[in-house]
């Protein structure tokens, strides 16, 4: 079964992107995901498909119309999951994008101007996630980056090698450092043990290079991770 999504957009023209490339990219023309990109301006009010007005209270920008956005989810709604990207959401997690990629798949509501009339939000019961402390011009951007995210944990994306890879930054620690040939650089050598040939002297080097930089850099991710509960 296709993993669909389906995204509501002012500017259809962000999508595929980079969804386009490399594994993601792949992953669609082999059809493991499907992506569908509906222009919303198509659902606008009037001669001028107005989409958006100025804030009831007052105050800067624009919001987006409730009835516009709603008819536009209506389009392709089917009981999968609503996602609006907006930097109000909680944080957007891998725990998130395994649900994600473990459904049928989902809708995405990309906001401009100053985002959407609350009254779509909550009729649609959407999702709000972030995916980080800083402000975007538009939820696209995050919806791309969402999508990668969960393209890439789709069957028959990855190859084991990055499977294996995957679950390390699922149990909360970051990944060790890698080196290739030449075993000399610049000056710069290889820790030794990684020419050794002993797998468990490599794979305890690297757990221990996991901890360290996962202590030094995130000490959130060390305090909450899972063997540390
Ligand atoms: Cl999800 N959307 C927008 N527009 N800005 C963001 C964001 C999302 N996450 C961080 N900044």
């Amino acid at each position: 079964m296709t993993w669909r999504a389906s995204v509501l957009t002012l500017f259809p023209d962000m999508f595929p992107g980079p969804l386009g490339q490399s594994l993601a990219g792949r992953a669609l023309q082999e059809t493991i995901w499907s992506l569908d990109v509906a222009d919303i301006r198509n659902f606008g009010i009037g001669k001028h498909r107005k989409v958006d007005d100025t804030p009831f209270g007052g105050g800067a920008g624009m919001v987006m119309r409730a009835d516009v956005v709603d008819a536009a989810v209506a389009s392709v709604a089917d009981g999968r999951p609503i996602v609006y990207p907006t930097p109000r959401g909680r944080r957007f997690t891998q725990a998130d994008a395994q649900r994600f990629a473990a459904g049928n798949g989902i809708v995405l509501v990309c906001g401009r101007y100053e985002g959407l009339d609350q009254r779509a939000i909550e009729a649609r019961s959407m999702e709000e996630v972030s995916i980080g402390d800083y402000v975007l011009s538009g939820g696209e951007l995050a919806a791309l980056v969402l999508l990668d995210s969960v393209v890439r944990l789709l069957p028959g994306v990855m190859g084991a090698a990055e499977s294996a890879e995957e679950e390390s930054f699922s149990a909360g620690l970051l990944e060790y450092p890698h080196f290739t040939r030449p075993a000399e650089w610049a000056g710069r050598t290889v820790p030794d043990v990684l020419l050794s040939g002993n797998h468990a002297a490599v794979a305890a080097w690297r757990q221990a290079e996991s901890e360290q930089i996962t202590m030094q850099r995130r000490p959130d991710l060390w305090a909450a991770r899972p063997s540390n509960l």
